[in-house]
């Protein structure tokens, strides 16, 4: 059964018109390596630990405004159109049937948590409903983009929506044009040089002021009480970090003032939001997060987030080898091939920009692989091959073929192949959506753990956002979750914590 919404009724929590707080028992575990007094031998000993949580959330939802990097591209027109949609109420008849705009695909927006049994029913609600989450139909949106064309020609450009669709949103987007972008061709494919007609000039510290001064100016012109700011731009090449350049805070801003050729666009509309307390999100597979980035962002305790949408393949990779794994089934080999014709395929089609995606795509099994000692000996790792062609023709229609083998009972081989083909656009702007909603949330949650005298908020680098990137950024020393029903599990649990729910541990003792 479904239900629209539900509170909390707990002597833990308490909900006011601003605020939610909550009381929460976290339940873990501490793990002992020593030496026995009897064996004298190592031994692994795990304790059970209770640790006391105190949440609070701010409720009062803001009006966000959303600056895209990369506005004018197929993500960045796809999910404009597609918010204005849903926001007007548009349908649109496809040879099928009369469609409705809709949200799928977004976890927010689309996906529901189970709220518990009534009556021995399952009841379920939407995920939004766990906290005041900005609605996607309230965003105002905006950004910056090398290339001029407004979002209704872009649009147009991308080939995603149907033809009726398309007819309906000009007149909403043709006078949305992007601000001019930073553009340096060393760092993405030289086939890209013919849309670059809008562009930011001057030196990399004149860049940086533009950007910020473009950020305020939005904030302003739209009366917005928060911005967010994610890369959808072209994916960049990886940029050489070097010690004295980039590695630290101060290096990585002296460099901008000596105007280093290797600091990349990417990093200064990251360094921009840092200095502005403007969350930012990148959404594609370069190291945009320089560690002298990251020094900066945790000293100035701004929210960062990536790397990488994890729409497709790196989805299904994330939970086929998770379920491979788990069931003690050993994946010896995974290839994945891919053919797309939009504009990121002609991107990386130049083998730099490829080299940051592959990189990307590659390291996305590491901990399922990892947690099983019984399959892989200690450094042993599946062969695991990435391959990825420009198609013109079959344009913003990705496909994505894999083929993974795995060695079964008894020295059998099993190999399952998969084949998907979609529009690789509407896969990403609902993960778009999700990320800046989840982004500007989070920076609404505090909490402080017994023992701490304040509350604080989350860690600068937003792991809680894993589930929707390919590569999450951790802060430095934390381990990195890939697999996708954990990355998933972590978000829904701890929204469930900030209003005093345990996690969902599907043992339904009270029907056993
Ligand atoms: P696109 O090529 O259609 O759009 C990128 C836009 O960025 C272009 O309009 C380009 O003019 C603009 N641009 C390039 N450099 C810029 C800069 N420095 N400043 C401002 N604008 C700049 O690409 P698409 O399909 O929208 O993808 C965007 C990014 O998202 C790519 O890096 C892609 O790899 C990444 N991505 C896409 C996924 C998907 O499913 N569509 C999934 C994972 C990542
Ligand atoms: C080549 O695969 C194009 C890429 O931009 C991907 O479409 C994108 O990274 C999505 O990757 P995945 O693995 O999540 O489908």
């Amino acid at each position: 059964m479904f239900i629209e919404k539900f509170k909390v009724d707990s002597p833990n929590v308490t909900y006011a018109e601003d605020e939610i707080r909550s009381l929460y028992r976290y339940e873990t575990t501490e793990l002992v390596h020593a030496k026995d007094n009897v064996s004298g031998c190592y031994q692994w000993t795990v304790r059970p630990k209770t640790v006391s949580y105190e949440f609070k959330t701010d409720a009062r939802v803001p009006k966000l405004g959303v600056m895209l990097v990369g506005w004018g591209g197929n993500n960045g027109s796809t999910l404009t159109g597609g918010v204005i949609a849903n926001k007007e109420g548009i349908s649109w008849a496809t040879k099928d049937k009369v469609q409705q705009a809709n949200y799928f695909g977004s976890l927010t927006q689309a996906s529901t948590i189970r709220v518990g049994s009534y009556n021995g029913e399952e009841i379920y609600a939407p995920f939004k409903s766990l906290l005041p989450m900005v609605n996607p139909d309230d965003i105002v949106f905006g950004g910056w983009d090398i290339s001029d064309m407004n979002l209704a020609d872009a649009m147009a450009r991308a080939r995603v929506f149907d033809i009726d669709l398309q007819k309906q949103l000009r007149p909403y987007m043709e006078k949305m044009v992007p601000l001019p972008g930073i553009y340096d061709p060393d760092f993405i494919a030289a086939n890209q040089g013919s849309r670059a007609n809008n562009v930011i000039k001057g030196t990399k510290k004149e860049q940086l002021q533009q950007i910020i001064k473009d950020i305020r100016e939005f904030k302003e012109a739209n009366k917005v009480d928060r911005v967010v700011v994610l890369w959808t731009a072209n994916t960049e090449r990886y940029s050489d970090v070097t010690v004295g350049l980039n590695d630290t805070m101060d290096n990585l801003l002296a460099s901008v003032d000596k105007n280093e050729a290797e600091i990349s666009p990417s990093t200064l509309y990251g360094i921009a939001c840092v200095l502005e307390d403007v969350p930012f999100v990148n959404g594609s597979p370069q190291n945009t997060f320089v560690p002298g980035l990251i020094d900066l962002a945790i000293h100035r305790n701004s929210l960062i987030g990536g790397d990488d949408f994890k729409s497709g393949q790196t989805k299904m990779k994330s939970v086929l080898v998770d379920f491979l794994v788990g069931a003690g089934i050993k994946p010896t080999s995974i290839v994945s091939y891919n053919h797309l014709g939009n504009n990121d395929g002609m991107n990386l089609s130049a083998p730099q920009t490829f080299r940051s995606k592959e990189i990307s795509k590659s390291n996305v099994v590491d901990d399922m692989v990892s947690s099983n000692g019984i399959l892989y000996e200690p450094g042993e790792h599946p062969d695991h091959v990435v391959v990825i062609k420009y198609v013109p023709y079959v344009g913003d229609s990705k496909r994505a073929m894999d083929e993974y083998t795995s060695e079964i009972f008894m020295g059998g081989k099993n190999t399952i192949v998969l084949h998907n083909t979609c529009e690789d656009s509407l896969l990403a702007a609902p993960i778009i959506l999700d990320l800046v909603i989840l982004a500007e949330l989070s920076t609404r949650i505090q909490l402080k753990a017994e023992g701490e005298g304040k509350f604080h908020s989350f860690h600068p680098v937003a792991t809680i956002l894993s589930y929707l990137t390919k590569a999450p950024l951790v802060p430095p020393g934390t381990p990195v979750v890939n697999a996708l029903s954990k990355q998933r599990a972590m978000l829904e649990n701890i929204l469930r914590a900030c209003i005093g729910l345990s996690p969902e541990n599907n043992m339904i003792l009270e029907y056993k």
